[in-house]
């Protein structure tokens, strides 16, 4: 059993713990970008010039929040950390949104102090104007900026830690303090910031990464899912650093032969992907892969929604090992039920992971017969604590020590838990929420579209996809170059991963007869 102290650092443990253990000279970081390692005692020199900086010369206090938009580098780890250790509160964010998006994520949240990467400036530059409460604005690299206000300031991140001192003990916390939050998006609504608490990480860490994937100190993880993701935070960063193993980290786009070559040059041994990712990575011809080799890998992890089978089988068969689907949430932090090396049921989200019970119950809360379906709940110790400034929400979503996941899952008599769908009308597209309320939103800003609906839909991998039903003003007709346009218009203006990848010109959607449209009636029409 794992012993949580009452008094402790999330950083002291994840970071300081493996220098005082004996392996500073251990690589903690491969930077894909440069080729450069970093040992986990220059990791700790890094975070503390980092919790240093942002204490001594930005004045951060602890529980304050510090926006971190960074691509998957060393500046990420140092930061999250570093912040930490001081008791700030870091707040990784998805590099894939828009600038109203990182508006709403600063003033939601009040930071402070926000840590950005040289690429991803020119996201948050048009809204500097609208912030309340941001301060300093610390740039990793270098970018233009003109026009700031004159109540932000601007800093370089190298030189912010050139200047600060590498020594720094962790300040002492509840083990029950806030450590970090997580912004999650649901169908209506602004998104949710989820408070995680300092014992939240080692909850994961023993219970997953070394209840399920059996991780050591050989390990070397790689994830396509970035570390702003809750499933990218774990995998390639407190699951390594709990066991003082090794991540390897890329900061660029999706490519899957880029991934390849990675996992082939850095002798992978955890391998982590969402289905999208894995299709993709199975449709490059085999002529096209035979100079990779992923012998190394121990297991393959698949989250984010569920692995059609058929990518199972083919990755098996391919390259030998197994990808394990398991199920996570941002809330409850990482994977809860999942399958296990050499008992993989393909299709089912697998077995229980030790630390965490489940409930299936039915409308009026009662546990349904097994085999039956109904709404999941978990309990566990990883459950975030509260989501932030959103009373009304967190008391529909956490009742006492059970959280409700929002899925639909039925248990079958061996005890697998089997995928049944969403309880709400929210999708995910390559592992990522999409609400159909926004893409319907966006659509019906264009003035061809009178109203719409977007559902899911199964691409030709058997995975899902959001699809619009659109039904146009009677000025304008359906054709192929206006199907273009509202693609394009959506991705203009929402996070691309949401845009439709098909449009479909209806002459009316199916309504309830209080004017609301019926999402599952269009489902239906496949
Ligand atoms: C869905 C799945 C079927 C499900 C996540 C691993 O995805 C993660 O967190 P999110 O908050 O989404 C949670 C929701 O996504 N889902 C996730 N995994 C599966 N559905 N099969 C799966 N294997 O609706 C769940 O409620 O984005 C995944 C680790 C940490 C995570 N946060």
């Amino acid at each position: 059993m794992l012993e949580i102290p009452e008094r402790m650092n999330a950083a002291g443990i994840f970071v300081d713990r493996n220098v005082r253990e004996g392996r500073g000279d251990k690589v903690a970081v491969i930077d894909t970008a440069d080729g450069r390692e970093y040992t986990y005692a220059q990791i700790q020199a890094m975070v503390n010039r980092v919790g240093n900086a942002l204490r001594d010369t930005l004045d951060t206090r602890p529980e304050e929040r510090v926006l971190c938009l960074l691509l998957d580098s060393p500046a990420f780890v140092a930061s999250f950390f570093g912040a930490i250790k001081i008791g700030a509160v870091p707040i990784p964010t998805n590099t894939l949104m828009k600038p109203p998006d990182y508006e709403y994520f600063l003033n939601d949240s009040r930071a402070r102090v926000a840590i950005v990467s040289a690429p991803l400036v020119p996201l948050v530059a048009p809204v500097l104007k609208n912030l309340h409460f941001l301060r300093h604005l610390v740039v990793v690299g270098d970018a233009q900026l003109d026009d700031v206000p004159l109540d932000i300031s601007v800093h370089n991140f190298e030189l912010l830690l050139t200047q600060a001192s590498d020594r720094l003990e962790p300040l002492e916390l509840s083990k029950d303090d806030a450590c970090f939050w997580l912004y999650s998006s649901g169908t209506t609504g602004f998104p949710k910031g989820a408070i995680h608490l300092q014992h939240d990480m080692l909850i994961c860490a023993e219970n997953y990464a070394r209840g399920v994937l059996d991780i050591n100190e050989n390990d070397r993880t790689f994830s396509i899912a970035k570390l702003f993701f809750a499933y990218g935070l774990g995998n390639a960063l407190y699951f390594p650093f709990y066991v003082g193993a090794t991540t390897i980290l890329y900061p660029g786009k999706p490519d899957p032969h880029t991934f390849y070559r990675i996992a082939t040059d850095s002798k992978a041994t955890l391998f982590f992907g969402v289905p999208t990712a894995y299709a993709a990575l199975l449709a490059l011809p085999e002529e096209e892969t035979r100079e990779y080799d992923l012998s190394s890998v121990r297991y393959g992890v698949s989250a984010g929604e569920a692995l059609p089978p058929a990518l199972f089988e083919r990755w098996k068969e391919r390259w030998g090992s197994e990808i394990l689907d398991g199920i996570g949430s941002t809330e409850i932090l990482h994977i809860f039920i999942s399958n296990r090396g050499g008992v993989v049921r393909p299709g089912a989200s697998g077995t229980l992971v030790p630390g965490y019970e489940a409930r299936i119950v039915d409308e009026a809360g009662n546990d349904v017969p097994r085999g039956e379906v109904g709404d999941l709940l978990i309990s566990g110790d990883s459950i975030c604590a509260a989501y932030w400034n959103k009373h009304e929400k967190t008391k529909d979503t956490i009742i006492g020590r059970w959280i409700r996941t929002g899925d639909k899952y039925l248990q079958d008599e061996d005890g697998y838990f089997h995928y049944q769908g969403r309880s709400d009308d929210m999708l995910k597209a390559g592992g990522i929420w999409v609400s159909p309320v926004e893409v319907e939103n966006t659509l019906m800003s264009h003035p061809a579209v009178l109203e719409c609906g977007v559902v899911g839909a199964e691409d030709d991998e058997g995975l899902i996809k959001p699809k619009a039903y659109v039904v146009l003003r009677s000025e304008y007709e359906g054709t192929d170059s206006l199907r273009r346009e509202l693609i394009g218009y959506v991705k203009e203006r929402i996070a691309v991963y949401k845009y439709p990848r098909w449009i479909v010109f209806v002459e009316q959607l199916p309504k309830t007869a209080t004017g609301k449209i019926q999402r599952y009636k269009l489902r239906d029409l496949g």
